[in-house]
């Protein structure tokens, strides 16, 4: 009986420790400066199977349901970002579809006030009865709150005016079809709703960028939450790729090669 009880406590706290006072942000997702090897995050985990999906519909959607994940160049450069679901997670195993959008720029960081969907500057910088901020197929913003000198205290003056912070967005994927990610227009799925999906982004500018990871099973916002949400692990993976250029040249040399006979 104390195990049973102990459900909704432990329960409770995890909602608290991943929604209520969630904000964007990227701890323990930073893939730093991309150099000539990729990197791996593969201990997070999404809140919700359905975040990314819902944020390709006319209501938006809302951040809390992925995880934000950043990289820098200091180069153009072309980009792969693989999404594959592990089995971290309270949610049902085998069961995540994972998709992610690309976007250049980075949500508000520390010092700052993290953003969030409900702050004044989200809410009236996007239309009435929207889910939340987030959108994985077109530019968005999202506001933070300001903080004061004396945290709390408006009287104690302005420490960080609030404001809004911006994401151009750039692309995405989606594993499966519109069978799971549902019928906005012009999503890429990959055709096979496996727990895998993976992109390359050619020729991004140097520059910060955001990845927001998220689940691409559109109908389970029907069925999970409203308020405690299933947990589903995902590993990501990014990585510089050749440029086109030098991809051309290793594959005609691989042809010479062929054709030599060597
Ligand atoms: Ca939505
Ligand atoms: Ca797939």
């Amino acid at each position: 009986m104390s195990r049973i009880a102990l459900v909704p406590v432990l329960s409770l706290s995890a909602l608290f420790a991943s929604t209520a006072f969630a904000h964007v942000g990227y701890g323990g997702r930073d893939f730093g400066t991309l150099g000539s090897n990729a990197v791996s995050i593969t201990n997070q985990t999404v809140s919700g199977s359905f975040g990314w999906a819902d944020a390709t519909d006319s209501d938006w959607g809302d951040s809390h349901r992925g995880r934000f994940y950043r990289f820098t160049l200091t180069a153009p450069a072309s980009v792969a970002i693989t999404a594959q679901r592990n089995s971290l997670g309270s949610g049902t195993q085998g069961l995540f579809l994972p998709a992610f959008s690309l976007y250049r720029g980075l949500g508000q960081l520390a010092p700052e006030a993290g953003g969030h969907d409900f702050s004044d500057l989200s809410l009236a910088s996007r239309p009435v009865g929207t889910e939340g901020s987030t959108r994985a197929l077109a530019d968005w913003s999202i506001g933070n709150d300001t903080t004061y000198n004396v945290a709390g205290d408006p009287n104690s003056g302005v420490k960080y005016a609030a404001r809004l912070a911006y994401f151009t967005y750039i692309g995405h994927a989606a594993d499966g079809t519109s069978a799971n990610f549902g019928n906005a227009a012009g999503i890429n799925g990959d055709g096979v709703a496996d727990g895998f999906v993976t992109a390359t982004f050619a020729n991004l500018a140097a520059g910060d960028y955001s990845v927001w990871v998220a689940g691409a099973n559109y109908a389970a916002q029907q069925v999970e939450g409203p308020s405690i949400f299933p947990t589903y692990g995902v590993s990501v993976t990014v990585g510089v790729v050749p440029a086109p250029a030098a991809a051309a040249m290793l594959g005609l040399a691989g042809l010479l090669k062929r054709r030599r006979g060597a």
